[in-house]
């Protein structure tokens, strides 16, 4: 078997749960490999990521680091997602222009859970990735309790490449399993070669053997020398290594500590060598045999002054500074470290570069010269949080909605609109701490200050009694009188039905052209029924009425029906309707139980659960649930789930709400719109 060695400039995902070191570990990466001199660290605020204040501020990543790293003769630029489960978005548009993923986890059992989501993703996509367990420094349980507490959370074998070698409580180093070196870390410097600790020989024995059964599934060559307990050659072993990493099969399983430098010189070595050559990724994604330049936009931001950067993988051809892609002009190549920038003239396939000020293009687009069909790209998510929000000072109204935006292009799972029903401004998201992130980039970015709060539920009301009601308009003291009367026939109908209006004037009793004034007068007062909502599921009939030859009006007769709506319709029975929502919760499914119990406490009404489509170990429960009931539903789940658990909502019915519920409801309304 050959091992070509992979060429080219490549790009590597660094993602992983939240706060589990990717940050760190990029810093290491650039350190170790020689391409900064000075390593930074996340708590003092001096890393080549996270240098925007909303992340600093916060000691977590905000949104997309990319920085190129130069090592031995190879090019990689390292995109490090941030982990939060509320900036997933930023992940989701990145991968598809990645060769390999670096999975950054913790040795602790407890977060093994939030790893499901991006292996299930990595799945969808085919990416190959290897597993770094980062803070090895602070493991408490053993690597193999972990890959046991992982395992069933991968589709894919995961295969240890290290073992930890331990003196005491203590990890000191660790044994690689296919060179069959042992390395002693050193702090803050490359881990020392060292003897093979003989207390190591059964574990080491063990491990390897473990390794090679692993490798064997995917290779009859190997299988038999495993069978026939003869070592194979390490060439032989480093290609079948490289060769079921590339192809996904099975999971390489590094150790490591960021922080301390410990294992990263070896993990930069397995990137160098086993990360497949942009080609690979170029065909999982459709963009092998483009002709002329065809590149993808993973990320977009605007800066302060330099205006816009996008992002860009390029697959194919040659990127020049000035080249028009897309009927946009490219004003300025960059090479990119964290958000400090290098200006280059060219960039050819494989690198990830920033493109200047292509103002029209965004996160996802497909750039070509030659109209190339547009490449898959991610798919937006749906929102789970909402605030309605409003600039402090009102002259900033106009410039709220550019810097929206803006934001809204930087991050489109951040979506802002005007709400139909209740009139707010909402910011749709991915929970509390991606809209606080959106709104420090306001103010941050573009100096505007907004507040936020919970968004108004857009109740309805209906009635249930039919009543007939005389309205009468009437001014006839000096001047132009005003004179219209009306007798309305007011009566509830099936839920769904909306309004209906019905003319059964007969004889002249009002005079044709006064109609559609009785109506309009009418619509006018459905605005606003009885309990202060918007009035639905009725229909009212004019049936009679009476006219003057002088004094009658189109606005006399809008009045006279205004008047005997809102005389007639008390006497209906008025009802509150809240909007209820078909809800789909997905969570792994030791969690359905307490799903179940949170859709019940929230009034919801549990419709049928079901195994989650494609993804092993998920379950879907679909509910009934009321709008008012939504708000923080995702942030209760989520702390019930180990971050896990997601839901969409549709509306679905409008349904009758009465007692101490409804009181409530309509007494803060009218509070207030009184205030
Ligand atoms: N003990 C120990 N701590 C580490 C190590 N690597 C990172 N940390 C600490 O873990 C915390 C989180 O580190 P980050 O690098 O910001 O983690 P991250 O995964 O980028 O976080 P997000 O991007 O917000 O998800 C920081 O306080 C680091 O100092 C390590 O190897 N050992
Ligand atoms: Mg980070």
């Amino acid at each position: 078997m050959t091992n070509s060695k992979p060429t080219g400039p490549r790009s590597v995902a660094l993602i992983g749960p939240y706060l589990s070191g990717k940050t760190t570990l990029l810093e290491g990466l650039l350190h170790t490999s020689g391409t900064i001199g000075r390593k930074g660290s996340v708590t003092e605020g001096n890393t080549v990521g996270d240098s925007v204040p909303e992340s600093r501020s916060r000691n977590m990543s905000t949104e997309v680091n990319v920085a190129t790293a130069r090592f031995m003769d190879d090019e990689i630029t390292f995109l490090d997602c941030p982990g939060s489960i509320e900036l997933l978005q930023e992940s989701l548009f990145v991968l598809p222009g990645v060769d390999a993923a670096v999975v950054v986890c913790e040795p602790d059992k407890d977060k093994a859970q939030a790893l499901a989501p991006l292996l299930h993703t990595l799945d969808e996509l085919g990416i190959p990735r290897m597993l770094f367990v980062n803070k090895i420094d602070k493991a408490t349980i053993t690597v193999q309790a972990l890959l046991d507490a992982l395992q069933p959370i991968s589709s894919k074998p995961l295969v240890l490449r290290h073992i930890p070698v331990q003196e005491g409580d203590e990890i000191t180093g660790y044994i690689d399993l296919a060179s069959e070196r042992a390395y002693h870390y050193q702090a803050r410097q490359v881990s020392k070669v060292v003897e093979l600790p003989g207390t190591a020989a059964d574990a080491f024995g063990e491990a390897r053997y473990g390794m090679l059964e692993a490798l064997a599934d995917f290779d009859d060559g190997l299988m038999e020398k495993v069978l026939e307990d003869v070592t194979p050659e390490k060439d032989e072993l480093y290609a079948n290594l490289t060769k079921d990493f590339q192809n996904g099969e099975i999971v390489p399983v590094f150790l490591g500590a960021a922080e301390q430098g410990g294992g990263l010189f070896r993990l930069l070595k397995a990137l160098r060598h086993e990360v497949p050559s942009a080609g690979a990724a170029a065909a999982r994604v459709g963009a092998d045999g483009a002709t002329g330049t065809l590149a993808q936009v993973l990320k977009t931001y605007h800066t302060q002054h330099g205006g816009k950067i996008s992002i860009a993988r390029v697959w194919a051809g040659e990127l020049k500074d000035g080249m028009t892609l897309n009927g946009q002009r490219v004003s300025g190549i960059f090479r990119m470290m964290g958000h400090d920038q290098e200006k280059v003239s060219t960039a050819k396939p494989g690198e990830v570069i920033g493109l200047g000020r292509m103002e029209e293009v965004v996160t996802g687009e497909t750039l070509s010269d030659s109209g190339a069909d547009a490449l898959p790209t991610a798919e937006i998510l749906a929102p789970v949080y909402s605030q309605a929000i409003a600039a402090v000072r009102r002259d900033d109204e106009v410039k709220l909605s550019t810097a929206l935006a803006k934001v809204g292009d930087e991050d489109p799972s951040i979506y802002t609109g005007q709400d139909s029903a209740t009139h707010q401004l909402i910011m749709h998201g991915q929970g509390d701490i991606h809209l606080k992130i959106a709104m420090d980039r306001l103010r941050n970015k573009y100096g505007l200050e907004v507040t936020s709060e919970r968004p108004k539920v857009p109740y309805m009301e209906a009635i249930r009694k039919s009543v007939e009601q005389h309205g009468r308009h009437k001014k006839q003291s000096g001047g132009h009188g005003q004179f219209g009367d009306v007798h309305l026939r007011i009566k509830p109908l099936p839920r769904g039905s909306g309004f209906e209006f019905v003319d059964k004037i007969v004889g002249g009793a009002i005079p044709r052209q006064y109609i559609p004034a009785v109506e309009a007068g009418i619509k006018e007062y459905l605005n606003k029924g009885p309990l202060g909502f918007p009035v639905v599921d009725l229909s009212v009939t004019v049936f009679d009425g009476q006219y003057h030859a002088v004094d009658s009006s189109e606005i006399a007769f809008k009045t006279a029906a205004r008047i005997a709506m809102n005389d007639g319709m008390k006497l209906c029975g008025p009802v509150l309707l809240e909007p209820i929502l078909r809800v789909d919760i997905t969570a792994p499914s030791e969690h359905t139980p307490k799903v179940n119990a949170i859709v019940s406490a929230r009034r919801g009404q549990i419709l049928s659960f079901d195994t989650r489509q494609g993804w092993t170990g998920w379950d879907v429960v679909s509910a009934h649930m009321p709008q008012s009931e939504l708000h923080d539903l995702i942030i209760e789940l989520r702390s019930a789930t180990q971050g896990t658990g997601s839901y969409s909502a549709t509306f679905d019915h409008l349904q009758e709400l009465t007692g101490r519920l409804a009181d409530d409801v309509v007494t803060a309304h009218n509070e207030d719109v009184a205030a």
